[in-house]
């Protein structure tokens, strides 16, 4: 019997390998560990290693076939869909899941998580368009040979030895990878672009670039007041709820995507898509606290936020937060609000779309190859609440 290398530390290798390309393709994203890492350190100089190394990450699929190879792949790094996020109604023509590591000890071991977008080529108006989507994305392969057979021989085998990891995470790390040659010509990318930028980030290019990378912060605020300090051009307004003494869910801070050359069949030209993030995690809410959260962020008034209480005592007694031996469990997932505030924040200029009410869990599930794992059950199995 080979000994198999834990999953918690392939993801951890993986995890550090795709952050240490994107530093050095986008050396902002450098700044951006360097203030988070300086800002934790005094607020927390005792805070648990999993926050130093904490990310996620987040692509964008163009087919069925590709998500469900991705959701093979990261069951290898011990990563499992969890929630269903329909950015539809927010104008952008994808729907998403988040694959994180989904156990008390997993997480603790490496929580890296990407979040995971399908292009919803139903949503396409144009007839012609959506044939030639199709057509594009049928000619490519975002995996390599190699990481293809060392999926298959992890599932065959229950797992990969040393070398195998080793070589599934060199692999799987080229998928990730950024490529300024795109595989359309000039006139495609043009009109992928009028449909939506976001179809052409999804479908011009040899694979899923990895399009932004998040540390997570112990405070935000103080981030995002550096950021501004060194002249990075941070989006205005942080998503998610007011800070607070108790801090729920997610707070989440960008700064804009970078314009950058590319070719389109040995034509010069740019495009923009990848950007950093900062977020800062709070408690994971019940039913009834995000029922309470999602009221609260749909009132215009900016004080409706009072309403939510702000004391451990009042939250556990009231039900609104999911606790473990009377500590707050941290939220590990993400939100549709502010997810959406984040992709719009890159797309500058973009006209807003009306795609109605299509929401399509179901024909996410189907392209996956299987159900995802709905999150409150996860904190609910890790709770102690009284
Ligand atoms: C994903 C945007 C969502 C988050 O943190 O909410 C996201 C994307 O731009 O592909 O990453
Ligand atoms: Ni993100």
């Amino acid at each position: 019997m080979p000994a198999f290398v834990e999953p918690d530390l392939i993801r951890a290798q993986f995890a550090a390998a795709l952050s240490d390309m994107y530093r050095a393709e986008v050396p902002l994203y450098a700044d951006l560990l360097d203030i988070v890492a300086g800002v934790n350190a005094r607020v927390d100089p005792a805070a648990p290693e999993r926050i130093a190394v904490e990310r996620h990450g987040a692509i964008r699929l163009g087919t069925a076939d590709e998500l469900a190879m991705m959701a093979r792949a990261f069951a290898v790094l011990g990563m499992a869909p969890v929630g269903y996020y329909d950015l539809a109604p927010a104008g952008v023509p994808v729907h998403s899941t988040a694959f994180r590591p989904v156990t008390e000890a997993a997480l603790a071991a490496n929580p890296f998580r990407v979040f995971c977008s399908l292009l919803r080529i139903d949503l396409i108006g144009d007839a012609a368009l959506r044939d030639d989507v199709t057509a594009i994305l049928a000619r490519r392969a975002i995996f390599s040979d190699v990481a293809l057979g060392l999926i298959t021989s992890a599932e065959r085998d229950g797992g990969l030895d040393e070398a195998g990891a080793r070589a599934f995470v060199a692999a799987l790390l080229e998928t990730f990878r950024w490529h300024s040659d795109a595989t359309v010509d000039a006139e495609t990318y043009a009109r992928l672009s009028a449909q939506h930028r976001l179809i052409a980030d999804i479908v011009a290019f040899k694979g899923p670039h990895i399009n932004h990378l998040t540390p997570r912060t112990l405070d935000i605020d103080a981030v995002q007041a550096q950021m501004l300090a060194r002249g990075i051009d941070a989006k205005a307004v942080i998503e998610g709820p007011p800070a607070r003494k108790i801090p729920i869910l997610l707070r989440q801070t960008s700064f804009k995507a970078l314009t950058e050359a590319v070719r389109f069949a040995g034509q010069d030209g740019q495009h923009t898509a990848r950007f950093g993030e900062i977020e800062q995690r709070g408690a994971a809410l019940t039913p009834k606290g995000r029922a309470l959260y999602d009221r609260l962020l749909a009132d215009p008034d900016p004080q409706a936020f009072c309403a939510f209480p702000d004391d451990l005592d009042a939250l556990v007694a009231e039900g609104l937060i999911y606790v473990r031996n009377d500590a707050p469990i941290t939220y590990e997932d993400f939100l549709p609000v502010s997810a959406a505030g984040i992709f719009q924040s890159n797309l500058t200029g973009e006209r807003p779309r009306d795609y109605g009410d299509t929401s399509s869990q179901a024909a996410f599930e189907t392209a996956l190859g299987r159900a995802v794992i709905d999150p409150f059950a996860l904190y609910a199995a890790m709770a102690t609440n009284p």
